[in-house]
């Protein structure tokens, strides 16, 4: 079935969690929705709020920019709009915008009749980044350990971030979420070469299938993970990288406020040493 009438045929009322008809609708190619209009809301008055706050600041230069969260003092309080507030209200506006795109996918996938796994995925990215900017300023008291909305200041944040713990890369958590990444790379590079070189044979050969593909692998590796696998293997190294990048930004102030390479001391001071 050719894509336009296929998307003719699934453009279908129903499957919305919020406003039944009243949203149900498309725009050219995209479906709307409650959540369509409430991410359009937040995403134009987060963008409008980041570009006033650019107006009222010292440059246009965009690698510059830098709206900043309030300053310690403030605590968990709420900031003059110049003294934060500007900071507080566009990251109300960014988990805003981020939630109602997850919305929006899980009422297109019930429209589809599909799982929830794209928006299930994704709800690992905005956990990722709702612990930076929520969840670990508030066990720590203050707004002011969250990063800032600026090209590098936040590289800046960054790096200060890491130093205040000596070296991040001794942090154990990081050290898996960072495994995680790069496992997730290999195993992307693996399943995308695989399949251009399957579906490229050269000039004139028939295009070859998943059986080709599960030989490759099993002369080279005696394995093959088969072609639903493979995709499982994915979505699960990519939220994992997501969710253990979370778990280790929030150890980092609230579980352990030293050097991460004062941690591995725990090696020595194990009690199985005599
Ligand atoms: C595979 C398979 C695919 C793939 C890939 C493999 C036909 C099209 C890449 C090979 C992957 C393996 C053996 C797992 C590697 C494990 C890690 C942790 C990287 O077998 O089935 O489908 O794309």
């Amino acid at each position: 079935m050719a894509l336009l009438s296929f998307e003719r045929k699934y453009r279908v009322r129903g499957g919305t969690l919020v406003g039944g008809d009243l949203f149900d609708f498309w725009v050219g190619p995209f479906y709307v929705g409650f959540f369509g209009v409430t991410a359009i809301f937040f995403s134009a008055l987060g963008t409008a709020l980041i570009l006033y706050g650019a107006a009222i600041g010292p440059t246009w230069n965009v690698w510059l920019i830098d709206i900043r969260p309030p300053a310690e003092s403030y605590g968990l309080g709420l900031a003059p709009m110049k003294q934060g507030g500007l900071w507080q209200v566009i990251t109300i506006c960014a988990v805003g915008a981020f939630s109602s795109w997850a919305l929006r996918e899980v009422e297109i996938a019930r429209k589809l009749g599909m799982g929830l796994h794209v928006p299930f995925a994704f709800g690992f990215a905005i956990l990722a980044y709702v612990t930076l900017q929520v969840i670990r300023p508030v066990l720590m008291g203050s707004w002011s350990n969250a990063f800032p909305y600026g090209i590098f200041t936040h590289l800046d944040w960054v790096s200060n971030t890491g130093y205040k713990y000596i070296n991040f890369h001794y942090n154990p958590v990081h050290m898996v979420a960072v495994t995680f990444f790069f496992v997730n790379t290999f195993a992307l590079a693996l399943h995308g070469s695989l399949i251009l070189s399957a579906t490229n044979p050269g000039q004139g050969e028939v295009v070859k299938t998943p059986e080709h593909e599960d030989t490759f692998f099993r002369d080279i590796l005696g394995y093959s993970i088969g072609t639903l696998g493979i995709h499982r293997l994915g979505l699960f190294l990519a939220i994992s990288a997501a969710f253990w990048s979370a778990v280790c930004i929030v150890i980092s102030g609230p579980l352990w406020s030293l050097g991460w390479p004062e941690w591995w001391d725990m090696w020595l001071k194990l009690p199985i040493w005599g």
